[in-house]
C-alpha cells in the first residue's frame, strides 16, 4: 500500500442506514448535518462523507436540492474534503443516487464495489417507540433488497464522475471487491491511486474480525502494489477496534454515525465530533498524526476544491479556512 506520515480521517456523518427513532445525536435536518459535520472536520476530519435526510421525517432523500443546503454552508465553513455518497441508500435507483454527485462534481464519491444482500434489519429489535411511520419498514425490508452496484452500474458512475474530475472512495465489503476493481483497473477505467476502503461488519459482507483486515490489505497489497491507499471502518460496535487495526497497518480510517451510534459499548454517542476526538485520541496513542484537507488532498491526487461545483464558495476563497 501507499504510505503516507499522517492518517486520514473521514467522518460519514449521517448515511442511511440509521432512524431518527435510535438516537437524538443523528443528524437529519440540513443545518443539523451542517453543524456536526463542521464540529467533525474541527475535530480533525479531512473527509467528510455525506447523505443526505428529508428534512420533515429523516428520510434518505437524493434530492440535490437538500445536499444544497448543507453543502452551502460546509463548503463555505470548512476547508475538509467533501465526499459524496453514490451508494445513497439501496432503495434509490442508481439515478437518484447519481443526481447530487452529477451536480456538485465533488472532489470524492463513493463508489460501492459489488452488488450484495445488506441487511440492517435487526437494528429495528433495539427501538421501543418510533418516532415516524417509514423507519420500522424501511429497516425491517431491507432483509429483502438487494443493493444493485453491477459491473454496467460501477462503469457507469466511473465513467460519468470521472468526466467530471471526482475520484472515489471504492467500498469493499468483501475480498472479492477488490477483484472487481482489478479488472477496472486492468482496463484502464480507474485511475490510481484507489483508495480502497474496507468496510467490515455489514450482514451480507465480510465480518469484522481483524484476520479479515489483514487478509483485505494482503490482497490488495497484491492486486494493487503502491497504486492504493488503504482505508477501513466497521458497521456497529467493531468501528474503533477495525479503523485502529486499518492505521497498525499504515493505512487510514472512517468513523461516524453511519458507521455507528455509539461512543463505546452502551454509550451512544452525543456527535459524529465525539467520534472523531476518540479517533484523533486512540490514533496520538499509536503515535499516529491526522492529516489534513491538503495533505489528503495530495495523498489521493484529488482535484482540488476550486475545480468542484460545490455550491457557496467563491473561486479564490481557497486559502481563508484552514481546517
Ligand atoms: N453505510 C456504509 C456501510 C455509500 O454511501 O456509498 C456504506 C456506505 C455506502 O457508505
Ligand atoms: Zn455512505
Amino acid at each position: 500500500m501507499r504510505s503516507s506520515e499522517h492518517t486520514v480521517i473521514s467522518c460519514a456523518v449521517t448515511g442511511a442506514i440509521h432512524t431518527p427513532s435510535m438516537s437524538d445525536a443523528l443528524p437529519v435536518t440540513p443545518q443539523e448535518i451542517t453543524t456536526q459535520a463542521l464540529a467533525a472536520a474541527g475535530a480533525g476530519a479531512a473527509v467528510l462523507h455525506l447523505h443526505a435526510r428529508d428534512p420533515r421525517d429523516g428520510r434518505p432523500s437524493p434530492a440535490p436540492e437538500v445536499f444544497r443546503q448543507f453543502l452551502a454552508p460546509i463548503s463555505a465553513g470548512s476547508n475538509a474534503i467533501v465526499n459524496i455518497t453514490t451508494g445513497g441508500s439501496a432503495a434509490m435507483t442508481l439515478d437518484e443516487r447519481l443526481a447530487a454527485p452529477r451536480e456538485f462534481a465533488p472532489e470524492l464519491a463513493s463508489l460501492n464495489m459489488g452488488s450484495m444482500n445488506f441487511n440492517f434489519a435487526a437494528a429495528a429489535r433495539r427501538v421501543t417507540r418510533w418516532r415516524y411511520e417509514w423507519e420500522e419498514p424501511y429497516l425491517t425490508g431491507s432483509a429483502d433488497r438487494i443493493f444493485s452496484n453491477t459491473f454496467a452500474q460501477i462503469e457507469t458512475i466511473l465513467g460519468e464522475l470521472q468526466a467530471l474530475g471526482t475520484r472515489f472512495e471504492f467500498e469493499c465489503y468483501d475480498i472479492g471487491h477488490l477483484y472487481t476493481l482489478a479488472h477496472f483497473a486492468e482496463r484502464g477505467l480507474v485511475r490510481p491511486p484507489y483508495l480502497v476502503q474496507g468496510v467490515f461488519g455489514v450482514l451480507g459482507g465480510i465480518g469484522p474480525e481483524l484476520d479479515h483486515v489483514q487478509h483485505m490489505a494482503r490482497t490488495a497489497d497484491r492486486l494493487f502494489g503502491d497504486d492504493y491507499v488503504f482505508s477501513a471502518f466497521a458497521a456497529g460496535r467493531h468501528q474503533f477496534s477495525v479503523a485502529l487495526q486499518a492505521a497498525q497497518l499504515g493505512g487510514h480510517v472512517r468513523v461516524g454515525l453511519e458507521d455507528s451510534l455509539y461512543l463505546r459499548a452502551g454509550q451512544l454517542a452525543r456527535s459524529n465530533a465525539e467520534q472523531v476526538e476518540k479517533m484523533v485520541d486512540m490514533l496520538d496513542g499509536l503515535g499516529h498524526v491526522p492529516a489534513t484537507p491538503d495533505q489528503t488532498r495530495e495523498l489521493l491526487s484529488l482535484k482540488g476544491r476550486d475545480r468542484t461545483h460545490m455550491p457557496g464558495r467563491e473561486p479564490g476563497q481557497e486559502k481563508e479556512t484552514s481546517q
